[in-house]
C-alpha cells in the first residue's frame, strides 16, 4: 500500500510585480508549474491513495485562473488513478472566515474527489483495508477536536492533519501564520501506520510516522527565514512524498524550483562611503554565478546612515531590480541600543516586530480570533515592505 502525500501547493499566490508573458503573475506561474510537476510524479509513481494535506489554494477565492488550473491538474490525477482515493483537507489559507461563505474546495467533489473543508471526516476504503482521518484547519479551532485517534479495524490508519506541532518551531519562519497548535500527545504519532501533515512548509519527519511534506514551491511570508530552517532540518528543497504503508519507508520526491533564491552575505557598511558601499553591492552581485536575472535575491546591507543610503548609486540599484525577479536591497540602519524594563540594552525591534507584539496584547472584540487577527497585521506588513522594496 503506496500513499502520496502533497502538502502546501498554494495555488493563486500573487508575490512581486513581474508579470509572464501569459499576463499572469510570476510566482504564481511558478507554483502552478510546481504543482503540475507533483502530478505528473504522482501519476508516474502509481500510489494506491492521494492526500492533500491543506492550503492547496493561497487564498479562500482564488481566482478563476486559479481554480481552473487545479481542476484541470485534478481530472487528470482522477483519469490516470480510477481506483485511487484522492482526499483533500481545507488549511488555514483555504478555509473561509465565516460558513456562509462556502469553500471552493467542493468544486473537487466533482471528480469523486473526497474534500474535508470543515469538520474531520473519516473515510473508510474496505477493499483497500484502508481508514484516513482527515482533519482540516476548521476542525482543530473553536470545536471539540475529533477524529485524531485511529478508529476501526482497518489495517492502515491514515491520518491527515493541517496545524502546527506545539512546540517544536522555535523560529517560525517557515511555519506561517495562523495554523492551528496541535500537540504530538494529541493524536499520536506511533498510532497510526502515518500522519500527512500540511502547514510547515519545510519538509521533514516530525515524530514516529509523522511527516510534513512541505510545500511544492517558496510561499512563506518569511522566506529567507523558511531557507535557514530548511538548511537546520537538512531538507535539501521542496516536494512531496510516496510512503510505504506497509515498510514504513518515506521516500521524499523533489519538485525542482522555478529560480534560484538567494540571500547574499550582507554587506557591513559601518565607516564607508556611499561610493565605498556601492562597490560592495556591486561586487556580491557580480559574484553571483550566472547572474541575477531572473532570481529572487535579497541583500542585506548593515550599518548605514541615512545620508549614505540618499547618495547611493540609485541608478544601478534600480538595475538590479529590473534584472531580477525580485531584488530587495535591504538596508539597515546602524542598531540602536535601548534601555529597556529592567535596563537591559536590548536590540530595537523591526517594524513588523513592534507590529505584531503590539496586535498580540492589544485587546479586541471576544468574536475576533487573535492569532488570525495578528496574521493579517503581518500579512499586511509583509505586503507594504514587498511593495516598499519594489522590483
Ligand atoms: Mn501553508
Amino acid at each position: 500500500m503506496r500513499l502520496a502525500h502533497i502538502a502546501d501547493p498554494h495555488l493563486g499566490i500573487r508575490q512581486y510585480h513581474r508579470q509572464t508573458s501569459g499576463g499572469i503573475n510570476q510566482r504564481e506561474a511558478d507554483v502552478a508549474r510546481a504543482f503540475r510537476t507533483a502530478i505528473d510524479g504522482v501519476i508516474a509513481a502509481t500510489p494506491d491513495v492521494v492526500v492533500v494535506a491543506g492550503d492547496l489554494f493561497h487564498s479562500v477565492r482564488p481566482t478563476n485562473a486559479a481554480i481552473v488550473f487545479a481542476f484541470r491538474q485534478f481530472q487528470r490525477l482522477r483519469e490516470a488513478l480510477p481506483q485511487a482515493p484522492i482526499v483533500i483537507i481545507a488549511g488555514n489559507h483555504d478555509t473561509p472566515r465565516s460558513v456562509e461563505t462556502g469553500t471552493i474546495l467542493r468544486l473537487f467533489e466533482e471528480l469523486g474527489i473526497e474534500v474535508a473543508a470543515e469538520e474531520a471526516r473519516r473515510l473508510v476504503y474496505a477493499p483497500l483495508d484502508l481508514s484516513i482521518s482527515a482533519v482540516p484547519h476548521q476542525a482543530l479551532v473553536g470545536t471539540e477536536r475529533t477524529a485524531l485517534r485511529p478508529e476501526g479495524t482497518e489495517k492502515y490508519q491514515v491520518l491527515v492533519l493541517h496545524g502546527e506541532i506545539e512546540g517544536m518551531f522555535p523560529e517560525r519562519s517557515a511555519a506561517d501564520y495562523g495554523g492551528a497548535l496541535i500537540s504530538l500527545n494529541e493524536f499520536g504519532p506511533d498510532d497510526w501506520t502515518y500522519v500527512a501533515l500540511g502547514h510547515y512548509h519545510v519538509q521533514h519527519r516530525v515524530a514516529g510516522h509523522a511527516w510534513y511534506a512541505g510545500a511544492l514551491e517558496y510561499v512563506s511570508p518569511n522566506l529567507w527565514g523558511e531557507l535557514i530552517e530548511e538548511e537546520q532540518h537538512g531538507s535539501p528543497g521542496k516536494g512531496w512524498l510516496l510512503a510505504d504503508l506497509d515498510t514504513g519507508r518515506v521516500t521524499p520526491q523533489p519538485v525542482p524550483r522555478a529560480r534560484d533564491i538567494l540571500d547574499l552575505e550582507p554587506v557591513r557598511a559601518e565607516g564607508l562611503s556611499a561610493t565605498a558601499v556601492d562597490r560592495l553591492i556591486a561586487e556580491r552581485v557580480a559574484a553571483v554565478p550566472g547572474g541575477i536575472a531572473e532570481k529572487i535575491v535579497r541583500l542585506r546591507v548593515y550599518d548605514v546612515p541615512r545620508h549614505v543610503a540618499r547618495e547611493l548609486n540609485h541608478a544601478s540599484i534600480r538595475g538590479y531590480k529590473a534584472e531580477a525577479l525580485h531584488f530587495h536591497l535591504d538596508i539597515r540602519r546602524p542598531e540602536i541600543q535601548r534601555t529597556v524594563g529592567v535596563g537591559a540594552p536590548s536590540r530595537r525591534q523591526t517594524l513588523p516586530e513592534l507590529v505584531s507584539s503590539y496586535l498580540s496584547t492589544r485587546p479586541l472584540p471576544a468574536e475576533l480570533d487573535r492569532k488570525e487577527f495578528v496574521r493579517l497585521g503581518r500579512e499586511l506588513m509583509d505586503a507594504v515592505e514587498r511593495d516598499l522594496a519594489g522590483g
